[in-house]
């Protein structure tokens, strides 16, 4: 009955893990705006992850599932705050006992912010649009039903764009976390977007605090009577000290398509010391460990991403080139998404995409 996705953030030990599952390859029914959606998938190469026919292959992996929130209306008035940013409503929702506090927009249920100790852990861009009309820059964007402009919607899809609402707030089971649901399904579209994705959907996203860090999941079900096919990415912009300070693991001699070079496939490159940007880049990495981190040498701060049936992952800075951020060298982004293989969901169907960052 869905597809979900889940986040944390936290700052641990850099242990690189490998562990991926793979499954049939997934029909697909979306045309790339330019050039075909198949000449794009013959470039980037063979399918690694899809999630496809029964539960039984899935595989939920421990301490990336679904939480269960308990809401009691004396503690949401001590764990979150709501307010308007912009013309938009915004929640914080906070964990004191661990000293955290994150910040949500509904429009695009996008996370804007996320403090620990009082340290912020997101960029946001100084030009974010909170008028409801753009994509918020910084904090974690969405991108559904379709990542970069590859399919039949505008660039990353309509759930950073849309209004999402809020479900639930609580604490989970055992007391230890504050989280929150919000939801979208496709009643909330208007109608040129339905035109172009004319699919019955109901996605949730769930913003965990707790003692682990942030822990974002993301799931849809398929409310129709027909597959349909999507791709995914949580597009992390990190706050960094200095992009070109910071040193990337968890990529090395991984294959990527390189969206600066007409999405030309490359063999991956060693960096066994991390891989340091010092130019623009916008890649495509296929079938990623599920544990990456960030180390930015001028903060002495390391950036733990564990990630849950998300194989591939995008890492992206404009190095301030045309169309640039201003605060360009203060972000990096790391993305971890279901993109080189879209996720086919059949109706009625439960499957999970899930993320640790
Ligand atoms: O994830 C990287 C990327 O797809 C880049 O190619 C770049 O376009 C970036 O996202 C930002 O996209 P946006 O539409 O938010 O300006």
């Amino acid at each position: 009955m869905a597809f979900c996705c889940l986040a944390v953030i936290g700052y641990l030990p850099f242990v690189p893990v490998s562990s991926l599952w793979t499954t049939t390859h997934p029909k697909s029914c979306w045309k790339r705006r330019s050039g075909s959606y198949s000449a794009f998938r013959r470039k980037i190469g063979r399918v690694s992850c899809v999630v496809e026919g029964s539960s039984q292959n899935m595989e939920v992996k421990s301490g990336a599932d679904w939480k269960i929130l308990e809401s009691d209306s004396s503690d949401q008035q001590q764990m979150a705050i709501l307010s308007k940013v912009g013309n938009l409503e915004q929640i914080t929702l906070h964990h004191a006992p661990s000293n955290q506090q994150v910040q949500v927009v509904l429009f695009g249920a996008t996370v804007t912010s996320w403090k620990k100790n009082q340290v912020e852990r997101f960029f946001l861009s100084q030009e974010a649009d909170f008028s409801g009309q753009k994509p918020i820059r910084g904090g974690i964007p969405l991108c559904f039903p379709q990542f970069g402009p590859y399919g039949p919607l505008a660039q990353h899809g309509f759930a950073r764009i849309s209004y999402w609402h809020l479900k639930q707030m609580g604490t989970t089971q055992d007391r230890s976390a504050n989280g929150l649901i919000l939801s979208l399904s496709n009643q909330d579209l208007n109608s040129a977007l339905i035109s172009s994705w004319p699919f019955l959907f109901t996605a949730e996203y769930q913003i965990i605090l707790g003692f682990d860090g942030l822990e974002t999941h993301f799931r849809v079900r398929n409310d129709g009577e027909e597959p349909f096919s999507f791709t995914f990415a949580f597009h992390n912009y990190f706050d960094v000290s200095d992009v070109s300070s910071c040193q990337i693991f968890g990529l090395e001699n991984i294959p990527y398509c390189d969206r600066r070079k007409n999405d030309e496939w490359s063999e991956g490159e060693e960096n066994l010391s991390g891989f340091q940007m010092m130019e623009p880049v916008d890649r495509i990495y296929s079938s990623t460990p599920d544990e990456l981190a960030i180390f930015d040498s001028s903060k002495l701060q390391i950036i733990k991403i564990k990630k849950y049936h998300l194989p591939d992952s995008t890492l992206w800075n404009p190095f301030g080139i045309q169309g640039s951020d201003p605060g360009w060298k203060r972000f990096l982004c790391l993305e971890p998404g279901a993109i080189k293989s879209p996720i086919h969901l059949k109706p009625v169907f439960i499957s999970f995409v899930i993320l640790f960052v």
